[in-house]
């Protein structure tokens, strides 16, 4: 098997290794005792196909020729500002970074990549009118190269009419300059932020600037493949309420090698009409619908991200977004879909290489809560079950979340259970472990039909404790 869309999705997706265990909590929790190895949230993306599209086309894109290259970037002087700020000898290229910077830097701005779709992806043919779109990237402190080869890929790899603009948002990077310089790139736009805000009200801010009707939302270190844009503008233009994604392909950490991520998804087969052929022969190929998205990289229609709320922007930093974007955007009337014709490559790191300000756990946690308790019902229980540490922790108010939800009339998390993710089993009657307390003694579970007691100190410090008192068990 190939790398798991759901195994790359992470620190882009939110689910980073460390970092998904708080919602990813639920799918623990719910899988209950004995259902095999435990799957963080994020792996819900990790379908058994029932659409397969396995990547089996061999073509290379090719780097625009040197006149193109001009046209491109305008008046930008690229030599100099990647040679503004480069590694020097003896540094650590993991250190700031936490990807290889030294190689980033050799690659250069632009190189070719191989096109990673199904090969039948080459012969879909879009509508000739597909509206542009808003590209908002956010960064914080990102390394010239890889920001560079961001925009330079888009710029590269998708019909310029598509692209309205290039809105970047510098989220407070210690040096000014990069924000400035790149604005100099035709159709890029930089806004910097006063003071640290995060990817959350980052976005928001770009997508409250943008011109166009379709924001599509990049991460700072990505390349894009061939044709990835109009796959998910296509999907959008007909139905405004979808929320579509790429597959999103791996680059390197280590040597930035452009590796194809399976397409191994389970979905829904739709059929894609070829245009001017008129509806009569339709061409199928395959999307999946997944109940979460990654969040690192997505397109949607502007006024519907403004009707649902845009995003929660009590949520600092970085983490959690995805899954109140993913639970809002089903339960309120709209669809996820992943687009195995669109790719877009990702550096995916085993750390954050920037600081929380309020400290990373505690950032998450802040964020998911808000997640779960706006959104998830009676099964935010499980949340909590399997993220004992989250009780208690400060989330801030959420009223005005849960008005926006009434005012919406999104339907109860019940219902996304038992439509959009009907796989996931809910150990509702099943025991929870916990810990009886009464006095010092303290009764606990031990196995799966095991019953212990002693003294309690050590034994059940993490665990919810019930408490016997009067005769009465107090849960
Ligand atoms: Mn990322």
């Amino acid at each position: 098997m190939g790398l798991k869309v759901g195994a790359m999705e992470d620190e882009l997706a939110g689910v980073a290794a460390g970092l998904h265990r708080s919602v990813g909590g639920l799918i623990r929790a719910a899988q209950g005792p004995g259902a095999g190895p435990t799957r963080p949230l994020g792996s819900v993306l990790i379908f058994r196909s029932t659409c397969r599209c396995v990547p089996e086309a061999q073509t290379v894109t090719q780097p625009p020729r040197a006149e193109q290259q001009v046209h491109l970037l305008g008046g930008f002087d690229e030599k100099a500002y990647l040679a503004g700020k480069q590694l020097k000898p003896g540094d650590d290229p993991y250190r700031e970074h936490a990807f290889n910077l030294q190689e980033s830097d050799r690659l250069g701005s632009e190189r070719a990549i191989r096109d990673t779709r199904h090969y039948r992806c080459a012969s879909l043919n879009y509508d000739t009118d597909l509206p542009s779109t808003s590209i908002i990237i956010t960064f914080h402190n990102e390394a010239r190269s890889t920001l560079l080869r961001t925009i330079k890929s888009v710029l590269m790899r998708s019909p310029p009419s598509l692209i309205q603009e290039i809105i970047l948002i510098d989220d407070f990077s210690s040096d000014p300059e990069d924000c400035q310089l790149l604005s100099q790139i035709p159709k890029v736009h930089c806004l910097r932020n006063g003071r640290r805000e995060g990817l959350i009200r980052s976005r928001v801010r770009g997508a409250n600037t943008a011109t166009a009707s379709i924001l599509t939302f990049l991460d700072s270190h990505c390349e894009v493949n061939t044709d990835w844009l109009q796959p998910m503008i296509q999907r959008v233009k007909e139905d405004h309420t979808r929320v579509v994604s790429p597959i999103i392909d791996v680059i390197s950490l280590d040597n930035f090698a452009y590796l194809a991520a399976s397409a191994d998804l389970r979905g829904v087969t739709a059929t894609i009409r070829r245009s001017g052929e008129n509806i009569k022969r339709p061409y199928s190929f395959s999307l999946c619908r997944t109940p979460v998205i990654a969040g690192g990289i997505f397109v949607m229609d502007k006024s519907w991200f403004n009707h649902l709320g845009q995003y929660d922007t009590h949520m600092d930093i970085w983490g959690g977004e995805n899954f109140e974007l993913s639970f809002r955007v089903w339960m309120c009337g709209g669809s996820l879909e992943i687009l195995p014709c669109s790719r877009v490559g990702h550096v995916f790191r085993k750390r954050h290489p920037y600081d929380f300000p309020e400290g990373n756990a505690l950032t998450y946690i802040k964020n998911t809560r808000r997640a779960a308790e706006v959104w998830m019902d009676e099964y935010k229980q499980y949340y909590y079950s399997a993220r004992p540490s989250a009780q208690g922790k400060a989330f801030g108010s959420i009223t005005d979340r849960l008005t926006l939800r009434r005012k919406l009339n999104c339907k109860p998390f019940r219902w996304y259970m038992e439509n959009v993710y009907p796989e996931l089993r809910v150990p509702e009657q099943e025991a929870v472990s916990s810990v009886l307390k009464q006095g010092g003694s303290c009764l606990e579970t031990r196995g799966i039909d095991i019953l212990g007691l002693a003294e309690c100190r050590g034994i059940g410090a993490s665990r919810p404790q019930s408490q016997v008192r009067d005769q009465a068990l107090k849960v």
